[in-house]
């Protein structure tokens, strides 16, 4: 089973700053405790961070017919990208979306996530471990259909 990690904008920051909202760990640390549990579930994962809408979109394009699903922390355009939505709609993959911080908690124009609709579903204000359940999550829904 193969799955794509997209991680959004600023969070090549991550461990850097605002450790207090987002933790001390590094987006290598989170990516290196990620391919770990792949490990143990056997399955191959690539991640990849940008900075860039249009390179997060090409990328979910380019998942088609390569990756089993799709891992995403769309970060900022979580709440802005209709055209990460609709990349994500058009590949046809499922899609699991998580948040280090709970999106729910705070200021109202996190609340609102494009993706989560079209999402398998969202996973949000578990820090480091939202991906771990993410990445669990996906897998058992393209294992077993949950
Ligand atoms: O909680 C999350 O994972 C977010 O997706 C993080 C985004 C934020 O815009 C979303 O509302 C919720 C921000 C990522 C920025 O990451 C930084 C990490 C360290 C220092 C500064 C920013």
């Amino acid at each position: 089973m193969k799955i794509l990690v997209l991680h959004g904008p600023n969070l090549n920051l991550l461990g850097t700053r605002e450790p207090e909202l987002y933790g001390r760990e590094t987006l290598a640390d989170v990516n290196a405790a990620l391919q770990v549990l792949a490990g143990e579930l056997g399955m191959e994962l690539t991640t990849f961070q940008s900075n860039t809408e249009g390179s997060l979109v090409d990328a979910i394009q380019d998942a088609r017919g390569v990756f089993d699903g799709i891992l995403i922390n769309p970060a900022a355009y979580t709440h802005t990208s209709i055209a990460i939505r609709d990349a994500i709609s058009a590949v046809q993959l499922p899609v699991v979306e998580v948040h280090l911080s709970n999106i729910h908690a705070r200021e109202e124009f996190r609340r609102h996530s494009y993706v989560a609709p079209i999402a398998v579903g969202q996973i949000s204000g578990f820090g480091v471990n939202s991906y771990l359940l993410g990445l669990r999550a996906i897998f058992s829904h393209i294992k077993k259909g949950l």
